[in-house]
């Protein structure tokens, strides 16, 4: 019924590359998936968005082709069946540590037997008009991503990869640099070796290894691939809009009457 390009370029460990809502307006998700990114995930961890925001912003999205997904708020069941049931296409769960916490979103993603996503009519299926297309095809196309954000989840790094459904690992490089007591120093030694590996431990298991650069350049980004890191973040549409506006800010200051 719905097909999923990022969940089978996961499946594949080919490269995918999206970017990150923070700004929870229709308008700033419609700019944000004109520029071509391949996915959008709509941060309601850390950004402005409502769980509510969902349906709005991806319909915006999904107008442009984009994939929806979702950074949910926490590894929560409830949040996490609304916001597969309002249309996400893969759902990217914060701080997971452990194979438990991994086991627990992926059970909450999963339709049973595999897990226990209730059923419902919602958007995602169409309301119900296409109930049981949905029902048959979302356990398989929806993907589950987990994010590794601490020395713990670094330590646990191939029981949590080991755990069936578990699609992705996806590093969150601002809290990692946090729980080594380093927080912002993304790129220290310590955290660029947390991220080594994070994608070791993929390439191992055999599964797409994630990354958020918030703040990325072409050194960065060329960098991760290199590094074997297949699925990509690339900054966010604050980060954008911040760049944009301080380029013209500071070009306009020596013409600016004092
Ligand atoms: C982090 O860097 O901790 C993040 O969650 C980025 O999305
Ligand atoms: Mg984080």
């Amino acid at each position: 019924m719905f097909d999923n390009p990022v969940k089978k370029a996961l499946m594949t460990r080919r490269l995918t590359v999206g970017s990150w809502i923070q700004i929870g307006h229709p308008g700033n998700a419609e700019i944000m998936a004109k520029a071509g990114f391949s996915w959008l995930a709509v941060d309601s961890e850390h950004g402005e968005v409502e769980t509510g925001d969902l349906g709005n912003l991806f319909r915006a999205i999904t107008n442009f082709g984009t994939i929806p997904m979702v950074r949910v708020r926490e590894n929560d069941t409830l949040e996490i069946r609304r916001a597969l049931d309002l249309g996400a296409l893969g759902v990217i769960v914060p701080l997971v540590n452990t194979a438990e916490d991994a086991r627990k979103a992926v059970a909450s993603a999963k339709y049973p037997p595999q897990g226990v996503r209730g059923f419902a009519f919602h958007r995602g299926n169409n309301w119900g008009v296409n109930f049981n297309d949905y029902v048959k095809a979302a356990n398989k196309n929806i993907a589950v991503i987990v994010m590794i954000e601490s020395k713990e989840a670094v330590a646990n790094i191939d029981d949590i990869l080991s755990v069936d459904g578990v699609d992705s690992v996806f590093i969150g490089p601002y809290d990692i640099s946090g729980s080594y007591g380093i927080p912002g120093q993304t790129d220290s030694d310590i955290v660029k070796n947390a991220c080594r590996q994070v994608a070791e431990a993929c390439t191992r298991a055999g599964k797409s290894a994630g990354i958020h650069i918030v703040l990325p350049t072409i050194e960065t980004v060329k960098k991760a691939v290199d590094d074997g890191f297949t699925l990509l973040g690339l900054g966010m549409d604050t980060v954008f809009l911040a760049d944009g506006a301080a380029k013209w800010t500071s070009f306009i200051k020596g013409f600016e009457a004092k």
